[in-house]
Order: C-alpha cells, then structure tokens, then sequence
C-alpha cells in the first residue's frame, strides 16, 4: 500500500547536516520532511565530533539553537601542539581574533531535535528502502517503506544528509560521478570519561609511539584518543591499556596530572579522505559526510557539513523567497571549493602529526622539520590557527 504527501524539500538523514537544514529553512518558512533511518536515541548516542568553527556557531544563533551552546559551550582561545617533550601554544585568539567552541555534536544534535520537535516538525524515524526517484525531473519524489507500509512524498528538492553510506550519494550515476580518496594506514581509538580534562585546552601530541589527543566536553568529562592499528579491535583495548598508551604519548607534565577512570565509550574510527564531484544532480543536493569525510585530526567533518548547509540553505531561501536560482546552481561549485580547503588542512595536519607505518627515515625527519618549522614560524602558524578556527564561508 502507498500512501501520499507533498513537501518543499525531502531531507535524507537525520544527522546534524539534514536537522540544521530543516531548522534553517523553517525560519523562513520553507516545510521540510526529514527521514532518518534509525532511532533518535541511537543518532544521539554516537560520540563524535567535539570542536565547532565561529562560522558554525554563528550559524546555529542563525538558527535560534544556541542558547544551551551559549551557556554551556567552552570557547577555545588556543591549543597545545606537543612532540615529545616539547611543546607549544598556538594561539586562535591572537592570531584570527577568533575562538572555537568546545560542545559536543550530541549536544548539538540534542539542541536540532528539541527545537524542531518544539516547531511541530515532520520527522520520521526507521524509515527503510528510501528511494530517489526523478531527481533530473522538476517533479522528483521519494519512497521509503516503515511499518510494512510504502511511502510516498512528491518534493521540489532532495536533500542527500544521509552520510557517508546513505542512498543519496550512489543515486548519482556512475558516469556522472567522481570520487576522490585517500585511506590512512592507521585509527583512532576514542574513550569518553567521566574525569576532569588534563588541560582547559586540546593538546595535539606526536611521538615515537605515534598520536594521541586530549579532549573534552565538559569540566567533568574528558574525551581521548591515541592512534591505533587498523586490525585492532575495542575489545582488545583495556581502560587500563589505554591510559597507559596515552600516558606514554604525552609530555610528562600532563601524563603526571592526568586523571584516569572508566570509560564509559570506547570506539575506533578508521581515518579516511574522500570526496564526491559534484554534490548537486539535477534537484538532488548533497551535504555533509554524504559527499566528503575528512580524517578527524582537524576537527573539520561536523564543521564542513555545517558550510554545506549555509550554501544550501541561502540557495532554497533565494529561490523560494526572490525566484533567483543563483544560489542552487552555484551550490556544488561553491561547498566543493570550501571542502577541498578542508581536506588539503585536515590531511595536512594527518600526515604531519601520525607516525606512518612505512614511514622511511626522510620521512622521519620531514615531519620533524615540518613541525620545528610550525613552533617558530608565524606565518605557518598563522595560516594553521585560519585554517582552524573556520575559513570563511
Ligand atoms: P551523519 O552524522 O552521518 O548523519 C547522517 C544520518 O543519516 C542517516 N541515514 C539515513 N537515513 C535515511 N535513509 C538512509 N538510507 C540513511 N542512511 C543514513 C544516518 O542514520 C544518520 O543519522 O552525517 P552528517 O549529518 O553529514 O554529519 C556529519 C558529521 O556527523 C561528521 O562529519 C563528523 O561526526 C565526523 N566525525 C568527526 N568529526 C569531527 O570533526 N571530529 C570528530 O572527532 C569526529 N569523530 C566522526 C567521528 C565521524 C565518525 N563516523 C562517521 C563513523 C567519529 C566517527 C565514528
Ligand atoms: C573531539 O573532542 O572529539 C575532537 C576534538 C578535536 C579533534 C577531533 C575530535 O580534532
């Protein structure tokens, strides 16, 4: 049986990129629907991103959902860039006039869904089997099944949020689409703690044994990473391995004042680059980790499928609201050239800041030039604390 609805725009995903949008386009009346394929406990549960550009905070005041990130969000004027024993700060505020936000994509997501729930919002949750149809036409349509039922909604665009393996992205045929990628021979093992941060800022360290981060998401709880083999599995990683993997990672003036206990998450992410051309197919629109992943080291992902949104968001109003399609036709062109400086950073920052498996000793010593080069420098810390604290949108 199907049954029959009509929207502005069908929204695929119901991640931070699809919510934000639907949150954007409500502000200047514009109906979404947005489907998503899990449970909104199971979207909330997943720990990732921590750090927030100035351009995405002031996209989320855009929005009217940054009240509990004003309040509770720690702004960053610098971070700690360490390489064994030595370290230093670079600083955002110094060198930008710029801090980042420290508040979690949880809590981001957490704040989209109660403010679109609190407007009435059309959100349907373990939806199946989404389906694209028409996107080349003026008259594209979406079916998914739920509850042993088809449905169908009849849009004027679609809104590909669904990340990196959604539908959206592979409803681009082949020979129109490229892609770009590059894997890394490493992970990133992650735990989140109920422990007070080592620092009040990020500590970025490289060492013989390879990379570590010290993060966090509040005074009460810190959030970890150190760098691991692909083959590793959760399960062989103790809390106590971990902590002492970490310890060894860090300058020894933190490791001392590092205050360990049980995680109460454990993951690992493989690092990936990768990118889709273009993100726009007929009136199909990617955004997010749909068309692009960048390895975590620069903190970009969430904040690069927030740019998306932006351009996305000023296209649909632009069109809606004055009949100017610039926006829409520009979008590809316009998210891709911001992504691409995304990636160049994040991967720049990877391959400074890992140990390579393969590494030779050249490699070796490039890496240690590369970082002599950034601790005195200005110019190159400069260009780091631009790339990130956010380039413009
Ligand atoms: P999301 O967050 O993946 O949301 C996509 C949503 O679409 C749903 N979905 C579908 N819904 C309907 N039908 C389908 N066929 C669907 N297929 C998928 C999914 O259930 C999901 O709810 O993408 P979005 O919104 O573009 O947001 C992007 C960010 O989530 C992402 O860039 C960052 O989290 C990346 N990332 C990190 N970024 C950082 O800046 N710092 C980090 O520490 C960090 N850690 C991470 C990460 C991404 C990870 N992934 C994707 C595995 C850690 C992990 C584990
Ligand atoms: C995090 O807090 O999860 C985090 C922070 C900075 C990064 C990556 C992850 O670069």
């Amino acid at each position: 049986m199907t049954d029959g609805t009509r929207t502005q725009v069908v929204i695929i995903g119901g991640g931070p990129s699809g919510l934000l949008l639907s949150q954007l386009l409500s502000t200047v009346g514009v109906d979404s629907v947005v489907l998503e394929r899990k449970t909104k406990d199971y979207v909330l549960g997943r720990i990732r991103a921590g750090v927030l550009e100035s351009g995405m905070v002031d996209l989320l005041r855009q929005a009217g959902v940054s009240d509990r990130m004003d309040k509770e969000g720690h702004p960053h004027d610098g971070t700690i860039i360490a390489s064994g024993e030595d370290e230093f700060r670079l600083s955002f505020r110094e060198r930008t006039g710029r801090p980042v936000m420290v508040y979690g994509q949880t809590e981001v997501t957490r704040d989209l869904y109660a403010a679109r729930e609190a407007a009435g919002a059309d959100l349907r949750f373990e939806v199946e089997d989404v389906v694209i149809h028409d996107a080349k036409s003026d008259a594209p349509y979406v079916t998914y099944s739920a509850g042993g039922t088809t449905h169908r909604i009849d849009c004027d665009f679609v809104a590909g949020c669904d990340g990196f393996h959604g539908v959206s992205r592979k409803t681009i045929p082949d020979d129109v689409r490229q892609e770009f990628e590059k894997v890394y021979p490493f992970g990133w093992l992650g735990i989140l703690s109920e422990t007070p941060p080592v620092h009040d800022e990020l500590i970025y360290a490289t060492s013989e044994r390879g990379f570590a981060l010290c993060s966090m998401r509040n005074d009460a709880l810190s959030r970890y990473y150190v760098q691991c083999d692909l083959s590793d599995r959760v399960e062989d990683w103790s809390d106590n391995a971990f902590w002492d993997e970490l310890k060894r990672r860090i300058p020894s003036r933190f490791a001392e004042a590092l205050v360990t206990g049980p995680s109460i998450e454990k993951s690992i992410a493989p690092l990936r680059s990768f990118v889709t051309e273009p993100m726009r197919w007929g009136r199909l629109f990617l955004c997010g980790d749909a068309a692009h992943i960048v390895p975590p080291t620069g903190a970009k992902g969430l904040n690069t499928a927030a740019s998306d949104v932006h351009y996305l968001f000023n296209g649909l109003r632009d069109f809606y609201n004055k009949g100017d399609s610039t926006g829409i036709d520009s979008y590809s062109e316009r998210a891709l050239a911001r992504v691409w400086k995304a990636e160049r950073f994040s991967w720049w920052f990877s391959t400074l800041i890992h140990r390579f498996p393969d590494r030779s000793d050249f490699d070796a010593r490039m890496q240690m030039a590369e970082m002599a080069f950034l601790r005195e420098n200005d110019a190159a810390q400069q260009a780091m604390a631009e790339n990130y604290v956010g380039l413009p949108y």
